[in-house]
């Protein structure tokens, strides 16, 4: 991927601290130049979805109005890429802004225009459609295909998701379990043991309208963005949250559906490698754990770190929106306060330009080298960590440690158990030139990927031709265990 007018410095954003210094330096975005984008490459297309928070609630009219973007920019002298010398509102030429709504189910589409600001709202693809206009040299699209009060636990729930129990206390503090649904279940929930009744409406309705409006529009692409032939899905912004912090089971099931959603855009955009940015609500606060919308931004943060990094690659960014905002809350939509719209925008977008540049990727580091001297670079969209070509189930950063091919089907698995009493023996390999890569060894005793642990080993090690190291690592387990499982793990130092 391209980058233009970015300088890679080891200072891009790490949230809060330097926040401040983000809104200085987007608000030092360069005017736009008014051409179009080089339209022999294929659209970067970059997809927001959530509820109401990402809808257009900013006011833009009202020169004397604190709060609004007239007062941010021509009062305030804010965001000056934002007005052209004669003192109108620029127009980009390189970046599509395209907006659907489902309403009573069929597709609405109330924007189709090249990005400006037109009408007296705006949200925060004005910002998003800036940063990543000004950084890339391809054509951009802003697609967004959103509603307002939906929550990820029901309406958005993704494919693949499955159905839990949750307990709920009642007033009298006496516990009730209700069944939550899995993806195309319904109603939203039941009392267990009683019989579900369907009602007009299933868990993921919500994904499934916003997902297929944005593939009719993808369908129909030089309608969308005139000239255009291709295009490719590079990355997914997520500002939601509200509808959620509404219900305990929801708000405790937040990390695990938002990595599925990840997972399932990647998927039905046939963007196995897309980046991912969150951003957390207004109100929330980073050091705030106990409160619904603070578990969320939790879930959002931790979906971002390197608890998830073989799972999902190391490209999900998150943004914490907190210090951005300018008051109010995600369920007053900030009062329709412009500057929140704009700043939260403009963050996000400069996540997004983070997140495509790999800020681990330096060409001369081990697992460069090796990436460029195993892939083509027409292969980019199969190179990265996380992707699987030879669907093996090991992806690449794993092959790298372990020093099998990527391309070729692995005929064992990535690490080998044997079971003698109470003694597991594990065996794995370790590259040697993966000089950048800790290869460590996780158990669990469930599949779900929140609850794997380290393994302390000290394996003996044998080496082998071609610089690779067998591992031989021994343990002791107690005799009433029935199940638990292994995995290698790989991240990078
Ligand atoms: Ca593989
Ligand atoms: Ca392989």
């Amino acid at each position: 991927m391209k980058i233009k007018n970015i300088k890679k410095t080891s200072c891009l954003l790490t949230s809060l601290v330097l926040s401040t210094n983000i809104i200085t330096k987007a608000q030092q975005l360069p005017d736009p130049d008014g051409l179009p984008a080089d339209m022999t490459k294929p659209v970067k297309v970059f997809i927001i979805m959530g509820q109401s928070n990402t809808l257009e609630f900013g006011n833009v009219a009202g020169i004397t109005t604190d709060g609004t973007l007239e007062h941010a920019t021509k009062t305030e002298n804010l965001y000056p890429f934002m007005i052209d010398n004669a003192g109108n509102w620029t127009t980009r030429q390189d970046v599509r802004n395209v907006s659907a709504m489902e309403r009573r189910g069929s597709m609405n589409v109330y924007r189709n225009d090249w990005l400006t600001v037109s009408g007296n709202k705006i949200g925060i693809e004005i910002g998003i459609g800036h940063q990543l206009g000004n950084a890339l040299n391809e054509p951009v699209m802003i697609l967004k295909s959103s509603i307002g009060n939906r929550a990820l636990g029901w309406d958005l729930l993704p494919p693949g998701s499955r159905q839990y129990e949750f307990d709920i206390p009642d007033s009298s503090g006496n516990n009730t379990t209700y069944v939550f649904p899995g993806y195309k279940g319904s109603p939203e929930k039941w009392v267990k043991g009683t019989e579900p009744v369907p009602i007009g409406w299933y868990a993921g309705l919500q994904y499934d309208a916003d997902t297929r409006n944005a593939k009719t529009i993808l369908s129909e692409l030089d309608k969308y963005y005139p000239g255009a032939t291709n295009y490719e899905v590079a990355g997914f912004l997520w500002w939601q949250g509200d509808r959620d912090s509404r219900s305990p089971a929801h708000t405790a099931m937040y990390e695990k559906n938002l990595v599925q959603l990840i997972k399932s855009l990647r998927t039905d955009f046939n963007a196995p490698n897309a980046a991912f940015v969150t951003a957390s609500l207004g109100q929330s606060l980073e050091n705030d754990s106990t409160s619904n919308h603070g578990k969320i931004l939790q879930a959002m943060k931790s979906a971002a770190s390197d608890k998830y990094q073989q799972e999902l690659g190391d490209n999900i960014g998150f943004v914490y929106t907190n210090p951005l905002s300018k008051g109010g809350t995600s369920g007053g939509h900030y009062n329709g306060n412009a500057q929140t719209y704009m700043n939260v925008g403009l963050a996000m977008g400069k996540e997004m330009i983070k997140q495509l540049e790999g800020d681990t990727a330096d060409p001369n580091s081990a697992i460069e080298i090796w990436r460029k001297e195993t892939f083509t670079p027409n292969e980019a969209a199969i190179s990265g960590n996380a992707a699987d070509p030879d669907k093996d189930g090991i992806k690449n950063i794993i092959e790298y440690a372990i020093g099998t091919d990527p391309k070729v089907k692995n005929t064992t698995d990535a690490i080998q158990l044997e079971k003698t009493g109470n003694t597991i023996t594990l065996t794995y390999n370790k590259n040697n030139n993966a000089t950048d890569i800790d290869l460590s060894v996780e158990y669990s005793f469930g599949l779900e990927s929140s609850s794997w642990n380290l393994l302390s080993t000290n394996p003996v090690i044998t080496p082998t031709p071609g610089n690779v190291d067998q591992m031989k690592a021994t343990i002791t387990v107690p005799s009433s265990e029935k199940t638990r499982f292994y995995r290698l793990k790989a991240s990078m130092k």
